[in-house]
């Protein structure tokens, strides 16, 4: 579609701004289609960006390598730029407004010369719902295009929702990597150098711009921009919840049906947690989405769930058929992945793929020709895949995706999970004893940090509140209060019941206690008979309501004395959890940090102290 027959006269008055500011040889309207994307990969590959892979193996699959400098969300490079430095709070990075969009304007102008100029019209949710938004996003990147066809709703139908007047987030994105007269990426991954890398929100005029990534986070501006920075502050005014969580679909022997939704930060599971296979015979999980949902509530009263994406995004390495078969075969045709091996039958490889790669030489995330591994794993830092290599999945192909997945009215949820990567104190599943403390529970998670992100906090424990921590888009002290008032406006019996899990205790030889993946839902049967009201299956802590020892059947492996290990109440740990938070989290947020949350804190303290 041609720029001119843009009906959406603001839509149409911000294209032609970034035409003059940003110079691009060309502009094409996306409208979604399978041609156009199949354009936009030849386009790749004619630029030496993308390989085919093989169609016998992997049809209509491709691979991307990127820059080394450009793997990860860069959370140093992301802003918050609010008007106030106050409203971005402790917890984002700040730069007034008016000063990052002169810098950035700086770096945007020219910075299309030499390529095409793509205007993707896309909806978060499922198009016209009521749960739903739009963006555009502008992007000089092929590969960010294809990614957004299969994590988005692309197209024409949207600018249809959208009409003359619509509300839709602009999003500007640029590899900033201009091209002089003749060039060509020739195979080289177009991005900026990390000090030029900005990922920029403005909050309160509801805009993203992102400048230097072509990759996932950074690009693709309808997932942890939009869905959840600027989503965040929408939730906030509206009363909704825009949160970093999966949607499970959960279905007992009898057939009775619960969704419920998992907080988790990065790279600890959610994909594999929402694409569960139960062990626990009679049982069944479908996915809904596996990293982000949006909240709003029903005429009913009930807290109603969308998955704003239509992919899946996911960490490629660690998964296999015994971890996540789904994932695995949702990505075996019409995927993306971005740095992980390549083998010479024209297949992928990554580090626990479940076996060696076939043939004498891979090349890996470099670029570089390697000996074939024999088995799948590689010493640390030498890794064949990137430990952030992604694969991009359409939902639609994962084999348990819930019927209901694309259903504009969402679906209601019945309990929330909270959790982190916690060797020690956090036990396999606790319940919370109310909303407030559900919502202090969630405050204080905190986790071991992992390669999603560029840090070089990798391997310690972070906190990461709701999740949230890079993704909240204003004050989190505010966004705490947020929870705490979307529990004060409800009915409390309508409300999900909130869990916090841990599946990554260790004992004291450093091995994991619980073997997790398909036997975590063990932990959800448990959840799932709370949530129905079954009241002999736990016992009263300080902490909140404990499965009792028999409660949960002990999969293979596990004993009985790891299993009390793991349902203990840690009252030593808990104290020094408590004191932690006491002192080095919630001093954090100053006044904003409410005080029902203190006296939530109060309160633990006082019942281990009597424990
Ligand atoms: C993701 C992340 O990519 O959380 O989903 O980093
Ligand atoms: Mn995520």
């Amino acid at each position: 579609m041609n720029v001119n027959e843009l009906k959406h006269k603001g839509l149409k008055k911000w294209v032609d701004e970034a035409v003059a500011l940003m110079t691009p040889d060309s502009v094409e309207v996306c409208d979604g289609s399978q041609t156009e994307y199949n354009h936009m990969i030849m386009v790749n590959i004619a630029a030496g960006l993308a390989t085919p892979l093989n169609a016998g193996k992997l049809p209509g699959c491709v691979l991307f390598r990127s820059d080394p400098s450009d793997v990860a969300r860069v959370e140093d490079r992301t802003f918050i730029a609010s008007e106030k430095e106050s409203d971005a709070g402790p917890t984002n990075h700040w730069t007034a407004p008016a000063d990052l969009k002169q810098t950035m304007s700086s770096l945007y102008k020219g910075c299309m010369k030499g390529r095409t100029m793509y205007v993707i019209p896309f909806s978060m949710g499922p198009v016209g719902s009521d749960i739903a938004k739009i963006g555009v996003e502008i992007t000089d990147s092929a590969y960010v295009v294809a990614n957004m066809h299969i994590m988005t709703r692309v197209g024409t139908k949207v600018l249809d929702v959208l009409g003359q007047d619509g509300f839709f987030v602009p999003c500007y994105h640029s590899v900033g990597k201009p091209l002089a007269e003749g060039q060509k990426d020739s195979g080289v991954w177009p991005c900026a150098s990390m000090d030029k890398k900005y990922i920029s929100h403005f909050p309160e005029t509801r805009e993203i711009w992102s400048y230097g990534s072509g990759y996932g986070g950074n690009a693709l501006l309808g997932k942890k921009c939009l869905a959840l920075r600027i989503a965040s502050v929408l939730a906030r005014d509206e009363g909704w919840l825009a949160e970093h969580m999966l949607i499970l679909k959960l279905t007992n022997p009898k057939g009775e049906v619960k969704y419920v939704t998992g907080a988790f930060p990065s790279a600890c599971g959610k994909t594999n947690l929402a694409m569960l296979i139960p062990t626990l015979p009679g049982w069944k999980v479908e996915t809904v989405g596996d990293d982000i949902a949006w909240m709003k509530f029903g005429k009913d009263g009930r807290l109603y769930a969308i998955n704003p994406e239509a992919g899946f995004f996911g960490v490629a390495p660690g998964t296999n058929y015994d971890s996540n078969k789904n994932a695995m075969e949702a990505c075996k045709k019409n995927s993306i992945f971005t740095n992980c091996g390549l083998t010479e039958d024209g297949d992928i490889w990554w580090e626990m793929i479940g076996q060696g790669a076939a043939g004498q030489e891979v090349i890996d995330w470099k670029g570089n020709l390697r000996p074939s591994p024999l088995k799948d794993k590689s010493l640390k830092g030498q890794e064949i895949a990137h430990p952030n290599a992604r694969f991009t999945a359409p939902a639609r192909q994962c084999p348990c995706i819930a019927d209901e997945w694309d259903d504009p009215a969402g679906v209601p949820i019945s309990a929330f999970l909270f959790g982190g990567r916690r060797p020690k104190t956090i036990p396999l599943v606790n319940q919370a004893k109310s909303w407030v403390h559900g919502v202090f529970m969630g405050s204080i998670v905190g986790s071991e940090v992992t390669a999603a992100v560029i840090s070089d906090q990798v391997g310690q424990v972070r906190r990461d509140p709701f999740a949230m921590l890079p993704f909240c888009g204003y004050h989190m002290g505010d966004y705490f209060q947020h929870w705490l008032n979307i529990g004060k406006k409800s009915d409390p019996e309508k409300l999900p019941k909130i869990f916090f899990v841990n599946w990554f205790r260790k004992n004291a030889e450093g091995k994991f206690i619980w073997p997790g993946y398909g036997e975590n839902s063990r932990v959800l049967a448990w959840i799932f008979d709370r949530c129905n009201g079954v009241t002999d299956n736990a016992v009263d802590t300080p902490i909140g309501f404990l499965p009792t020892i028999s409660a949960i059947a002990r999969p293979d492996g596990v004993s009985e004395a790891d299993m009390k290990e793991i349902l203990n109440v840690d009252i030593e740990g808990w104290k020094a959890e408590i004191a932690d938070v006491r002192k080095n989290h919630y001093p954090k947020f100053g006044d904003k940090l409410p005080k029902e949350l203190y006296t939530e804190l109060d309160a633990i303290e006082e019942r281990l102290n009597k424990a």
